[in-house]
């Protein structure tokens, strides 16, 4: 079994090019994508043994979630096909410096993923489990889902990114204390700056502890700007470790969240210096800024490691 495991929704995504619109189009190109299914594939390609779980629909787009999967290393051998559920899609197109998103997941095979789906999964047997902020947003089974995960007794320890998509939540109000509830029952939390300030209104990675204050380790990401990692020492303090972003051409930003979490839990799991896993979760995400797709591969092992162990005034 693999050490890690990814569990949420993964969609068939279709992408217009640069400047066009889905309005007027005449082609779509499809990826596959899905928060926790981004950060599988990104742990992947940094040598970790990761699985992932979800529903899908037994249709060709389950398929080509598989495949991909497959492609880029991700095990999947848990996960349930449903005959009568589709495969969630979504659509995305640029308008001006903005990705509008636009889901067709209502009804989803994985909008009936629920608690008594565990049983095949051997919890007890893995280091990590990898959650999101949008699964609790997908339906009630799927909200008992996550809480259980996080709430009943457990060796591994979960990983959670907050990953607020405003689109599938009643309102602000309704996402920001469940949100809160459940990022604040995991061991290493993922909350973007500007997301934690839409949320709860905190302006800095102090004020997002004051929000969460039981997870080990809690990282605020700041856009272009830096990420913060507060991490619990042995006399109960944070230790405060801060790299600043690299400087990116940024091309399409949905998923470089996910690349993000996937190099910082990467070096986690190797108990590395958070510093060091901060520096892997900018690299992994300035690639996926670089690309239209939602996951993009990361640069081969030596330049990763080159770039990891620049001096601080080299950086970014
Ligand atoms: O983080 C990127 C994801 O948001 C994207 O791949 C689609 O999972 C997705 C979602 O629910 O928005």
């Amino acid at each position: 079994r693999s050490e890690v495991l990814c569990i949420g929704e993964a969609m068939v995504l279709g992408a217009v090019s640069d400047g066009a619109s889905l309005s007027t189009a005449e082609s779509v190109r499809l990826h596959v994508a899905g928060a926790e299914a981004n950060v599988a594939r990104g742990l992947a390609a940094r040598g970790v043994a990761v699985e992932w779980w979800s529903r899908l629909g037994d249709d060709p787009f389950g398929e080509r979630v598989l495949a991909d999967l497959t492609r880029h290393g991700v095990d999947h051998p848990a996960v349930v096909r449903d005959e009568r559920r589709p495969t969630g899609v979504y659509f995305k197109e640029r308008r001006g410096d903005t990705t509008v998103v636009r889901y067709y997941r209502a009804g989803s095979a994985a909008s009936v993923m629920s608690v008594d789906d565990l049983d095949g999964l051997r919890l007890g047997e893995r280091r990590l489990i990898h959650l999101s902020g949008i699964s609790p947003a997908l339906s009630p089974r799927c909200d008992a889902l996550v809480e259980h995960i996080l709430r009943a007794p457990r060796t591994a320890a979960v990983s959670f990114d907050v990953n607020h998509r405003p689109a599938l939540w009643p309102d602000t109000a309704t996402a920001a204390e469940r949100l809160r509830v459940l990022a604040d029952a995991a061991d290493v939390v993922f909350v973007g700056r500007d997301e934690a300030e839409r949320l709860w209104g905190c302006s800095d990675a102090q004020g997002v502890r004051a929000v969460l204050p039981s997870p080990r380790t809690l990282v605020v990401k700041d856009a272009d700007v830096d990420a913060v990692a507060l991490v619990v020492s042995a006399d109960g303090t944070d230790a405060v470790h801060r790299v600043p972003a690299l400087a990116v051409d940024v091309v399409e930003p949905v998923g470089a969240g996910d690349a993000f979490a996937a190099g910082y839990l990467a070096g986690w799991l190797t108990e590395e210096h958070p510093r060091l896993s901060l520096r892997s979760g900018h690299l992994m995400a300035a690639h996926a800024l670089r690309s239209s797709a939602d996951v993009a591969l990361a640069p081969v092992e030596a330049e990763f490691e080159r770039l990891r162990h620049l001096d601080d005034d080299e950086w970014s």
